[in-house]
Formats: C-alpha cells, structure tokens, sequence
C-alpha cells in the first residue's frame, strides 16, 4: 500500500467514526400496518411503540392522535416526533413534535395535504428520541377514502 493510499484509507476511516459519534444510532422497530380503528403497534427489545388515531386520518383535516411508550425510560422524557410520508413519493415535510402527555403518552395533531395522484396509502414514522439512540417504527395506514 503506498503512503497516499494508507492516508486516504486513515482519512476515510477518521470520518466514518466521526459521523457515527455525531448521530445517535437509529434504531428500527419491525413495519407494521395499522388496524381499521387506527391502531398501530410495533415492539422490538421489550419497548413497545403505539400509535393511535383518534379520529379517521383525512386530507385537509386536522385530525389528533397519541403515541404510548412501552419499556422506555421517561426520565427524562424523550423527544417524540411523527413524520407523515408517502412511500416513493415526496409529500413534502409533515413532521410534527408531540407534547408530552406524561406516563409514556405524547400527543399531537397533523394535517395532511392531498395527494395530486389521488394515492390514500400513507405511513407514519414515529421517531423517540432519547440521549444514547433515535428509535423509529413506520406504520402503514389509509388517509381519506
Ligand atoms: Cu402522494
């Protein structure tokens, strides 16, 4: 190996340690489908990410739902966000924080835009955000039809 290459290589190996240090390691729940009643759940190393939509999810209507943590530390309380994405489909950010509801219950409030191809398959990404890793669990669920 010469001196350039053996540079290169340290280089490249320096970065890649240094963008792992920088992020918190994510870590992916199994996918799941939503129920009819807009129930979602995914578990993965005894913590359980639940989803619930308290009123049909519909385009261009505001609608609540609730996310309960199972098996996570609350102290201090993590950082909850779902993102609302189409897949293979740029729908724009629909990211929203929830407010912590305390004993594991966030909630929040989204509004969907409507999908110029008229696609009603949507997926929620709930994304619990602690000190030592960023946790995420993607369910599948209809909007609007
Ligand atoms: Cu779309």
């Amino acid at each position: 190996m010469t001196g350039l290459r053996a540079t290169a290589l340290a280089w490249l190996l320096l970065t890649l340690v240094a963008c792992q240090s920088d992020a918190p390691q994510v870590v992916s729940f199994p996918d799941a489908e939503c129920d009819g009643a807009g129930f979602c759940q995914s578990s993965r190393d005894g913590r359980r990410i639940t989803l619930r939509f308290l009123a049909p999810p519909s385009p261009l209507t505001a609608f609540p739902f609730e996310v309960h943590l199972n098996g996570f530390a609350v102290k201090p309380p993590p950082d909850v966000q779902v993102r609302f994405e189409m897949p293979d489909m740029d729908m724009g950010l629909n990211r929203y924080r929830l407010q912590n509801g305390g004993t594991g219950r966030f909630t929040g409030r989204a509004v969907l835009p409507v999908c110029t191809t008229g696609r009603h398959d949507w997926r929620a990404v709930v994304s619990v955000e602690s000190a030592e890793a960023v946790r995420e669990a993607r369910f599948g669920f209809r909007a609007g039809d």
